[in-house]
């Protein structure tokens, strides 16, 4: 039987260890290189942090699975079965961490029989570490965190992005989306890490969030962290969450994630 509290603390050791490269060069030089588009970017970085992590859990845990970003080719189908499997993001928001804009993370999320175990999402700049586990809450830097009591759109603000993905289908979709939110909420705001607009969901300091496009390393964590805060994790379009299936859907209640998921216009990505 697997000790998931050892699990834990030895994910954050690793996490915190990778947390230091991380604010250690996120204001260096650094060479970029482009993934499926010119504005999906990464750096050797994000491939070392990524290294860093699985090794470190595979030292203890020789039999686990992964399911990592950099150790995934771009447009690679991933396997998700039900041995312990670990999904890394190793820098959420490259593309602010290539900036040196400090909204910056890793995301580990552990899954055992395709439920989510543990989910941690930590910005090294920032000093910003959600954690959560299955049944036991969600914490900012160890203190209780709660998503806000809005349950009505219009006094909602909302978390978008466009995502890395230049795909002239899913940009006019997003557009869309964006002209008839704009007239019918509080606000818009886009941090560039689907899993720090997801714990910000959580903390209560944004209502709503949701995203078309991105994979299962960026939400796998930052789905626990919401739910476990009392939030409402799902498709955008009303059903039940798939990490697999690129898209994502976080509000503080039911009611305000159904009244957004009824009036989004809708986009499916080819899933992972
Ligand atoms: C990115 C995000 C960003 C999202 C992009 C992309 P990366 O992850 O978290 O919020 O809009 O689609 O997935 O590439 O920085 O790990």
């Amino acid at each position: 039987m697997l000790d998931i509290d050892e699990c834990y603390i030895e994910i954050l050791r690793l996490v915190k260890q990778a947390g230091s490269i991380i604010r250690e060069k996120i204001y260096q030089p650094k060479d970029v290189l482009t993934k499926s588009c010119d504005v999906d970017l990464v750096t050797e970085w994000d491939q070392k942090v990524e290294k860093l992590v699985i090794d470190g859990v595979l030292s203890k845990y020789p039999d686990h699975k992964f399911i990592g970003e950099e150790t995934t080719a771009s447009g690679q189908k991933i396997e998700l079965t039900d041995a312990p499997t670990w999904i890394i993001d190793p820098i959420d928001g490259t593309m602010n961490f290539v900036h040196g804009l400090p909204h910056t993370c890793i995301s580990v999320a552990l899954l055992i029989n395709k439920t989510a175990e543990i989910g941690i999402v930590y910005n090294p700049i920032l000093e910003q570490l959600f954690t959560a586990r299955k049944g036991k809450g969600a914490f900012l830097n160890g203190a209780p965190i709660h998503v806000s009591e809005e349950k009505e759109l219009r006094k909602a603000l909302i978390m978008v992005e466009m995502g890395t993905s230049r795909d002239p289908e899913k940009l006019k979709i997003m557009l869309q989306n964006i002209t008839l939110l704009t007239a019918r909420v509080h606000g818009l705001r886009s941090l560039g890490s689907a899993a720090l607009n997801m714990c910000m969901v959580a903390l209560g300091g944004v209502d709503v969030c949701f995203e078309f496009g991105i994979h299962a390393w960026d939400i796998a964590a930052g789905d626990l962290i919401v739910r476990e805060a009392g939030g409402v994790s799902i498709d955008p379009a009303g059903g039940p969450f798939d990490v697999m299936s690129r898209r994502t859907l976080c509000a503080s209640t039911k009611e305000l994630a159904q009244e957004l998921s009824k009036i989004l216009v809708q986009y499916y990505p080819e899933r992972d």
